[in-house]
């Protein structure tokens, strides 16, 4: 996504007072939005630059509150008002709503006219032609709206593991309930814990397949079934999701379980080696190839002992390497939510976060954490109001005061400072220096150069204050494109500097990307796991960024965060010696 313009910041508001004027709200609630709109569009200043400065306020139309909100919108691409509003109507009537041209007033009238309430009823309502008999649906709107669903069925294919993984788990709880059922677990994407999810898969086992696949079309996930065959049972959950359910004997569930974990090009590595080995592999078992006679098959481990290798855990299977150490019986030992000692990206009240420094430490106590950090925004980034000197001097008192009374979990004093459009950040050095230890994320100016981009996070690498880089590329899954950025002369320049990199747990970031995780581990790079928690229960997403790091092969001994206070401390001051030579 680019970086947005006036327009499409209009677009939003005006979606949003559609979005309360079907809900019923106010008159002049709904009016605002959509004159506030109305300025943005005619305001001759590009929106993002009166918002580094905090001057949004500026525009007519727009209060302080709306301030917030553009704010929101810069940072993530999207506002918290408008999610929940959104949340409040059934997922695939917001789906239709998304459906650009559409929008929630139009999407309203399709409703009461129609019956249309998912983008499914849409495409029959444009295909046969009854859409045009709705009022105000001219030629060219529903040319438009026809246009626009075959980009959104592109894009909303795809779901947030964060969504899908707690359906497929309750839909594999679920079926493990059921009679005759003695193992079911989610396979596919989400066992190997991708950061987006197509479809849901879970393999059942058990001895009467058919008297399972009929129980499952009156599970209380199940809303429809889409179609039932003796092997798999398609179906759509109550949250509009399509799931595939496999039932397999427990003879064969090891095999199933592997083939329908993919990933296809593990798979297919796979079935060469077996092919050497005079074996065949499919989702039954592991069969020799002149007799046919079944070697494998029960266990995930039997399946790959069988072609001689060891079992990979599902993150790594992607054909980058973990085939070979497997066969080496050489796979690494990697991290595990276990091995966490503490949460190193965290933001709190006293900026644009809903909980306080205590109730940060109070999760990470029940976390079973050694410590925690505060890392709120810094003071450039004037449209969430960071911190001032002032500001940091309280908050480090108050810290302090926590540390003082003993016992853990710590707390580090931290910081997420912003990259400026030439490297430089917020505080000058003496500030800096008061810190356990600094992030620095780029917050703005995401759409310059790779050229310019790449070399404000060289220049942010040079200061020796600047301990981590924070989400990287700035993607959001879904709504905002990584940046253009030389990713190899960042993460070389970060193995130089011993900077460390985040991988930011928060579940639309997972930024480092496994791919750039293992390209940063060729240049020794150490990394960080932080959650960019913005209310204390969101600290539950490490288990996210822990997949991430196993998906890239992280180890204990490369992680910040697995070290003891002590070594931690250590290994800070290690590198900042480093970036001062
Ligand atoms: P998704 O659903 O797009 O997020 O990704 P997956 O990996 O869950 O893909 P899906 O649901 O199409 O298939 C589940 C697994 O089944 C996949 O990871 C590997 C296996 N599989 C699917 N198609 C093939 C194929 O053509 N050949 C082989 N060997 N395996 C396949
Ligand atoms: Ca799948
Ligand atoms: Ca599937
Ligand atoms: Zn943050």
């Amino acid at each position: 996504m680019p970086e947005l313009d006036n327009a499409a910041i209009a677009g939003t508001l005006d979606t949003m007072g559609d979005l309360l004027e079907v809900s019923g709200a106010d008159k002049f609630r709904v009016l605002s939005y959509h004159k506030a709109a109305h300025s943005i569009r005619a305001w001759p200043e590009p929106l993002s630059r009166l918002s580094a400065e905090g001057r949004l306020t500026d525009v007519p139309g727009v209060g302080k509150k709306l301030a917030a909100s553009i704010a929101e919108i810069f940072e993530t691409g999207t506002f918290q008002e408008y999610e929940e509003l959104k949340s409040t109507f059934t997922p695939s009537l917001a789906k239709l709503m998304d459906v650009p041209g559409l929008g929630p007033k139009r999407a309203r009238l399709l409703h009461d006219a129609l019956g249309v309430c998912t983008v499914e009823d849409l495409e029959r309502a444009l295909a046969d032609g009854t859409i045009a008999q709705v009022p105000g649906f001219k030629e060219k709107t529903v040319a438009a709206i026809a246009a626009n669903l075959e980009h959104v069925k592109k894009h909303a294919e795809r779901i947030l593991l964060m969504d899908a993984l707690p359906l497929a788990t309750g839909l594999a709880e679920e079926l493990r309930a059921l009679q005759g059922v003695e193992h079911a677990e989610p396979a596919g994407s989400i066992r190997r814990w991708e950061p987006t999810v197509g479809d849901i898969d879970v393999i059942v086992a058990s001895a009467e397949p058919a008297a399972v696949h009929a129980q499952v079309r009156k599970l209380p996930l199940v809303a429809r079934v889409l179609a039932g065959g003796e092997s798999k049972t398609s179906v759509v959950t109550t949250s509009g999701r399509q799931a595939d359910i496999r039932v397999v004997t427990t003879e064969q569930y090891g095999a199933a379980l592997q083939y329908f974990t993919g990933d296809k090009e593990h798979n297919i590595r796979l079935r060469e080696i077996a092919k050497r080995r005079g074996l065949k592999v499919n989702e039954y078992g592991v069969f020799r190839v002149k007799d046919d006679r079944r070697v494998a098959g029960r266990t995930e481990e039997s399946v790959y002992a069988a072609l001689g290798m060891e079992c990979p855990p599902p993150e790594i299977r992607t054909n980058s390497g973990e085939i070979e150490a497997a066969q080496e019986h050489e796979l690494p030992r990697l991290v595990t939510l276990g091995d966490v000692r503490g949460d190193l990206h965290a933001h709190t009240t006293s900026t644009d976060a809903k909980s306080t420094v205590e109730e940060n430490r109070a999760m990470a106590a029940e976390l079973g954490y050694e410590y925690v950090a505060v890392t709120d925004h810094a003071y450039d980034l004037r449209m969430v109001k960071g911190l001032s000197i002032e500001q940091l001097e309280e908050q480090w008192a108050h810290v302090d005061e926590l540390n003082a009374k003993g016992g853990r979990p710590h707390v580090l004093k931290g910081i997420e400072l912003n990259v400026g459009a030439k490297g430089g950040v917020d505080y000058p050095d003496e500030v800096l220096a008061h810190f356990d230890f600094c992030i620095a994320s780029i917050h703005g100016g995401m759409q310059q150069s790779r050229e310019a981009l790449t070399h404000r996070l060289l220049t942010a690498m040079e200061n020796p204050y600047v301990d981590v880089i924070g989400h990287c590329t700035g993607r959001i899954l879904g709504r905002r494109d990584p940046m253009d950025l030389d990713m190899e002369a960042v993460l070389r320049k970060a193995g130089e500097t011993g900077t460390i990199m985040e991988i930011n747990a928060y579940p639309d970031r997972l930024d480092l990307s496994a791919e750039h995780i293992r390209m940063a581990r060729r240049f020794g790079v150490r990394f960080a796991l932080g959650t960019d928690a913005h209310r204390c229960e969101q600290m539950r997403f490490m288990q996210y960024g822990v997949a991430t790091a196993r998906r890239g092969w992280v180890t204990p001994g490369e992680l910040l965060n697995a070290q003891p206070l002590k070594v931690l401390r250590r290994w800070l001051k290690r590198a900042a010696l480093t970036r001062m030579r």
